[in-house]
């Protein structure tokens, strides 16, 4: 290049607008300013009010982050030294952010973080980590300042269910595995981890009142695998480890079908009272508890009142999907006392929307996956005129475990290729004909018929998901596929700090 031709791409460069960060999801309002970076330290004081045992946990989460970095880590206190530069972590009620919301300031001179909730400060916490080098993510100490650009940031999140459901039936992955997803959720800002605890294939809970369910049903997966169950004290782990990263965890039992494994570990829930065969294969719709049978009442009743009392949450997830051994009207009578024996127990009925014309009663939530089906659209409809609540997973979008494109050896295809752009590239809000309160969120199911492993299972995420939290997270008039391109393709960096196995799309220009 000649010389004066460098020169105007030096000058050209140096006045170009600061970039968008690589911020996924990006925040409702987002401002780069001019100016030099805040930079962070070992020596950076997070300061928090005094006896505000939120923020300071909140604090830690922090420090531990900055702390695999920098030599040692950063102190907690409850005063910032004078002409110090320090990070204040600040929650207050009245500063009208909302459950979920907060305000990001970040200059030179200092960064200020203001929550009205704990969930808040947690969020404006993965955003300040989200503009911090990718190195910070390395789980070694690689000693460097680490510089924050100067921003401000104004955000909440557009839908209250930002969600992903692990199928741990299909194929069982240990707590270590649950609790790696629900630490990628947390930086995604998601908010709803759906347990699918049962299937044909695997029994995943144990349930103290009937001991042979995981015993006898944890001992099969697909393709013949050792399989495996969490005990009382896994799940009340993993409930723990969600809850302390803003995550509620939603429980589902598959029922009325989808339950061989159910079948296999209790004779009297079969209408012939014997025990069926396990069951390692991947067909669907063959399997039915016996709805004529008490002995089945009183196993849903056990089942229901363990989940309500394993789960903190609101809501118990009965999954109701593809039931073909079972007439239209056994069906909806089925889901009619499931729900009812649900809202007895204190919580919130929520079925796949294979239950939306069973007679639901009002209140209850229906994840709609088959939204693209005329019959379906309309039915789901209805049941929202009948007060229903919707979390929407359309499986031509955001079914996860669909391949991305020819070249994914991984997953499924029935619902079609789900490249990185078709997983983004929609709007919740006009999916179905439907008031807009009616919309809880969104939510990513990630069945594993296909996927072993913990890698399987970031590579069918990465980097749909973070779009998925991306649409759950951002007002929609924020969202274009271009601006989430480029930002995606910046975020990579991050996902490689973090040992996370994805795809790299030839939809995105990768950094
Ligand atoms: C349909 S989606 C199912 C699951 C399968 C999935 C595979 C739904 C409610 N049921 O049983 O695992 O397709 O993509």
């Amino acid at each position: 290049m000649r010389p004066l031709a460098l020169l105007v791409l030096a000058v050209t460069v140096a006045h170009a607008q600061p970039p968008t960060p690589a911020l996924i999801p990006l925040p409702a309002e987002v401002e780069t300013r001019d100016g030099p970076p805040f930079v962070m330290t070992d020596a950076t004081p997070l300061v928090v009010d005094p006896g505000d045992a939120e923020a300071r946990r909140v604090a830690g989460v922090l420090a531990a982050l900055v702390g695999n970095t920098v030599e040692t880590t950063p102190p907690i206190v409850e005063a910032a030294p004078a002409g110090v530069p320090a990070v204040r972590l600040r929650i207050d009620a009245a500063a009208g952010h909302g459950d979920e919301g907060y305000a990001l300031d970040v200059a030179s001179t200092g960064v200020d973080l203001v929550a009205s909730a704990p969930a808040g400060l947690f969020y404006g916490v993965q955003t300040l980590r989200q503009l911090l080098p990718a190195r910070v993510e390395y789980e070694a100490a690689l000693y460097a300042p680490l510089p924050v650009p100067a921003v401000r940031v104004v955000d909440r999140p557009r839908y209250e269910w930002r969600g992903m459901m692990l199928d741990v039936a299909r194929h069982f992955f240990e707590v270590e595995d649950v609790e790696r997803v629900i630490d990628l959720m947390a930086l995604h800002k998601l908010n709803r981890l759906h347990l699918h605890l049962s299937d044909d294939q695997g029994w995943r809970i144990e349930i103290p009142s009937r001991p042979a369910l995981a015993r006898v049903g944890g001992r099969t997966e697909v393709g013949g695998g050792p399989g495996g169950y969490y005990t009382v004290e896994d799940i009340a782990r993993i409930v723990q480890y969600a809850a302390e990263r803003f995550i509620t965890v939603v429980p589902e039992i598959d029922l009325p079908g989808h339950t061989n494994a159910a079948l296999a570990a209790i004779p009297e829930i079969n209408c012939d009272g014997r025990a069926r065969a396990p069951y390692t294969g991947t067909n669907v719709g063959f399997s039915t508890v016996c709805v004529e049978r008490e002995e089945t009442w009183a196993f849903v009743e056990d089942v229901v009142a363990s989940l309500a009392e394993q789960f903190p949450g609101e809501t118990i997830h009965l999954g109701g999907d593809e039931v073909e051994e079972l007439t239209a009207d056994q069906y909806a009578a089925f889901v009619t006392r499931a729900q009812a024996i649900v809202t007895a127990a204190g919580k919130r009925y929520a079925g796949w929307d294979d239950v939306a014309h069973a007679g639901l009663a009002p209140g209850a939530v229906i994840q709609v996956w088959r939204a693209q089906r005329a019959d379906v659209a309309r039915q789901v409809e209805a049941a929202v005129a009948n007060g229903a609540a919707l979390v929407l997973s359309p499986s031509d979008r955001i079914y996860i475990d669909m391949k991305y494109d020819e070249s994914t050896v991984l997953g499924l295809t029935w619902a079609g290729l789900n490249g990185v752009r078709d997983a983004y590239d929609w709007d919740p809000g006009v999916l179905l004909d439907v008031p807009e309160a009616a919309v809880l969120g969104v939510e990513a199911p990630l069945w594993a018929e296909t996927l072993s492993t913990i890698r399987d299972v970031e590579f069918m995420a990465f980097p749909r998901l973070a779009g998925v939290a991306e649409i759950g997270w951002t007002p929609q008039t924020a969202r274009s596929w271009g601006g989430y391109r480029a930002r995606l393709g910046a975020f990579g960096p991050r996902w490689t700090a973090l040992g996370v196995h994805h795809f790299r799309s030839p939809e995105v220009d990768w950094t």
